[in-house]
C-alpha cells in the first residue's frame, strides 16, 4: 500500500515536505517545534494539533525527548495511537445469509464510486455481490450505478423513479435472500446532515433491512470526501446520530492537500477508517493501514 498511498497523498506530502525535511534534518529544538506546527496545521490534523504541540514541548522540557532528531519518531508514534486500526477481518461476513452494507454520506462525497470499488474488492475475494440503488430521485444516479454494475457484472436492484428508497431496500433484501448472495451493497442518495427528513430516511432504510435480514445493515459506512478537511468530523458526528455507523471510507485522498484530516476523523469520531479512495477507477482503493499511512505522510521525499 505504501507506494500507492505515497503517490495518492502527493498534494499533502508536497505541502509538508519542507517541514518534514527540516524535522528529520539538523535543527534546533525551537526550529523542530516550528516544523512540527507547520506539518500539523498544513496537513489539517485538526484540533488535536495544539495538544500534540504542547505535549512535544513538555517532552523536550522534561527530557523524554532528548534531541530534535527524536521528534520525527515521537510524532509517528503519537499519531499511530490516534487512529484506530480497521481490524481484522474487514467487513466481517455473516455466518448465514447475506451481509448488508449501507453506504451513506453527503452529496458528491464519492458514495457511488466507492460502491463500485467495494464491489470490485469483494469480488476479488471471491464473494458474490448484489447492488441496490437507493438513490431513486436522480435518473443520472441510477445510470451511473448501472454502468458500474454492468462493467463489474453484478446484478442491480432499482426502484421506481422517485420511489421510496425503503421500498428498494425491501426488494433488495428479498432478492439477496433468494439469490443467496454473500454481500448486498446499498447505495444511498447524497444528503446533507442538516436535512432532517432525508436523515430520517436512513433510519427507515435500516429498519426495513433489519426486518428482513436479522442484524442488517451489518455495516454502515460513511463516505467522507478527504478534501473537506475538518468538516468531515462534523458529518461523521451527525450521520452517526441517525445510523449506527461502523466505519469510514475516505475518498479523494489523491486530490487533497489535507490528508491529515484522516487523523482528526479517527480521533474525534472513534470510527475506524476502513478504506481510502485514491482515484476514480475501481482499482484506486486501498485498505487503510494507519502505520503505513503515517509513514507515507511523514517520510521525506525519496
Ligand atoms: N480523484 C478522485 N475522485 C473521486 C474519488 N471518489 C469519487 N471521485 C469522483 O467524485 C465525483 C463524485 O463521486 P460519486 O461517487 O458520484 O459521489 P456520490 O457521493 O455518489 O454523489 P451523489 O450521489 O451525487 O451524492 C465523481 O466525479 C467521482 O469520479 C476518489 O477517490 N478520487
Ligand atoms: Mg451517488
Amino acid at each position: 500500500m505504501l507506494g500507492k498511498i505515497r503517490s495518492g497523498l502527493g498534494r499533502t506530502r508536497n505541502r509538508i515536505q519542507h517541514a518534514v525535511r527540516q524535522l528529520s534534518g539538523d535543527t534546533t529544538v525551537p526550529e523542530a517545534l516550528e516544523a512540527l506546527e507547520e506539518i500539523l496545521y498544513t496537513a489539517d490534523v485538526g484540533p488535536y494539533s495544539q495538544e500534540l504541540l504542547e505535549k512535544a514541548e513538555t517532552a523536550f522540557a522534561d527530557g523524554t525527548l532528548l534531541n530534535p532528531q527524536a521528534l520525527q519518531t515521537w510524532l509517528q508514534n503519537e499519531l499511530e495511537v490516534v487512529v484506530l486500526d480497521p481490524g481484522d477481518p474487514l467487513l466481517r461476513k455473516q455466518e448465514a445469509g447475506p451481509t448488508v452494507i449501507l453506504m451513506t454520506g453527503v452529496n458528491g462525497s464519492g458514495k457511488t464510486t466507492s460502491v463500485a470499488k467495494l464491489v470490485f474488492w469483494l469480488q476479488s475475494r471471491g464473494q458474490s455481490v448484489l447492488v441496490a440503488a437507493g438513490d431513486t430521485f436522480r435518473a443520472a444516479a441510477v445510470e451511473q450505478l448501472s454502468t458500474w454494475c454492468e462493467r463489474l457484472n453484478v446484478p442491480l436492484i432499482q426502484g421506481e423513479k422517485n420511489g421510496d428508497p425503503a421500498a428498494v431496500a425491501h426488494d433488495a433484501a428479498v432478492a439477496a435472500l433468494s439469490q443467496n448472495v454473500d454481500f448486498l451493497v446499498f447505495d444511498t442518495a447524497g444528503r446533507l446532515h442538516t436535512q432532517k427528513n432525508l436523515m430520517a430516511e436512513l433510519d427507515k432504510i435500516s429498519r426495513v433491512f433489519n426486518r428482513k435480514i436479522p442484524g442488517a445493515p451489518h455495516h454502515s459506512l460513511l463516505v467522507l470526501d478527504a478534501t473537506t478537511g475538518q468538516n468531515a468530523v462534523r458529518q461523521a458526528k451527525l450521520f452517526g446520530e441517525c445510523v449506527p455507523l461502523t466505519g469510514v471510507v475516505l475518498s479523494k485522498l489523491d486530490g487533497t492537500a489535507k490528508g491529515g484530516a484522516v487523523l482528526a476523523v479517527g480521533r474525534e469520531t472513534r470510527l475506524p477508517v476502513l478504506f481510502v479512495g485514491l482515484g476514480e477507477g475501481v482499482n484506486d482503493w486501498e485498505i487503510f493501514q494507519p502505520k503505513e499511512f503515517i509513514q507515507a505522510l511523514l517520510s521525506p521525499r525519496s
